[in-house]
């Protein structure tokens, strides 16, 4: 790897870091999830980071993909158990980190087995790693702890402003014999839960969206939210909120535009996962540079 690049990934990875410290700060019972995605991304912002997706907050049986509305009411409460999913990327070299708070002490156990499944994981990182012994690592220490690791969730490959590629890093033990290589970057991240162990999607409004494809829109208000989403996210997950606060558009307006270019396949939606047996949900995730000492650019 370039030494420019190389670079790049640690500076993301050392505000990644620091805006996790902060979030640990600011979490307490009564704040809102808008206050803590405000925040933090303008702390990776003002960092000369850009957030390489919506702060990712969700909640007890919630595993990924929920970011607040620009009016989001909800509250984090001393019952709830939180994942917080960060990302950061500078110039499209990302790092992506996540943990789990909670105040209840029946939750210490949940986030416990999540990472230490993540340790697990990190200390089998080398270039030529089978990564059917990383995911059979997961699935023991999730189920020591007498719980399910989520199955149809993934740690993931990154990429120069590609969240999710190759090679998939399963929380469950498969087949096969991919291995990892040198200087592959990838993200690890077991997910643990006192339900069945996999999640659908909720039905609940879709709050995080991507660029798919750059295609011809009949509107001049669709047009206007393509090329804000073109110039500043590219094809990097961005929020609703965003366009709102960033045009300085309704809610409506923005949403309109949204199903535009939706409708005509130029953007892809995430909407919010959630485990199918309703049980709760913890996550910790790290990035990775495979190397014989591997960089763990989050940690
Ligand atoms: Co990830």
């Amino acid at each position: 790897m370039e030494e420019e690049i190389l670079q790049k990934y640690i500076q993301a990875g050392k505000i990644a870091k620091e805006a996790v410290k902060e979030s640990k700060k600011i979490i307490k019972p009564g704040i809102t999830l808008l206050e803590i995605a405000d925040k933090i991304e303008a702390l990776i912002r003002e960092m000369g980071g850009q957030p390489a997706f919506p702060l990712n907050l969700s909640l007890n049986d919630l595993a990924a993909h929920y970011t607040p509305t620009a009016k989001d009411q909800t509250i984090f409460t001393d019952k709830d158990i939180l994942k917080v999913d960060c990302g950061v990327h500078i110039n499209g070299y990302i790092a992506d980190t996540a943990y789990t708070v909670s105040f209840n002490p029946d939750h210490t156990g949940l986030i416990k087995a999540s990472e230490e499944a993540l340790d697990a994981a990190l200390d089998l990182v080398r270039p030529g790693a089978h990564i059917r012994k990383i995911s059979a690592a997961i699935e023991d220490v999730i189920k020591s702890h007498e719980l399910n690791p989520i199955e149809n969730l993934t740690g993931h490959g990154l990429e120069k402003y590609i969240q999710h590629t190759e090679p998939a890093i399963p929380n469950i033990r498969i087949e096969g014999n991919a291995k990892l290589e040198e200087d592959q970057v990838i993200a690890i991240e077991p997910f643990a839960t006192s339900g069945r162990g996999l999640i659908k999607e909720s039905s609940a409004q879709i709050m995080i969206f991507v660029l798919e494809n750059v295609r011809p829109v009949r509107s001049q208000a669709a047009r206007n939210v393509l090329n804000y989403i073109v110039e500043n996210f590219a094809t990097l997950p961005f929020a609703q909120r965003w366009i709102e606060n960033g045009l300085k558009l309704s809610e409506f307006q923005t949403r309109l535009a949204l199903k535009e270019l939706r409708d005509n396949g130029i953007i892809g939606e995430y909407p919010a996962l959630k485990e199918i047996s309703s049980g709760l949900v913890s996550q910790h995730e790290h990035t990775i540079i495979v190397k014989d000492d591997p960089i763990i650019t989050t940690r």
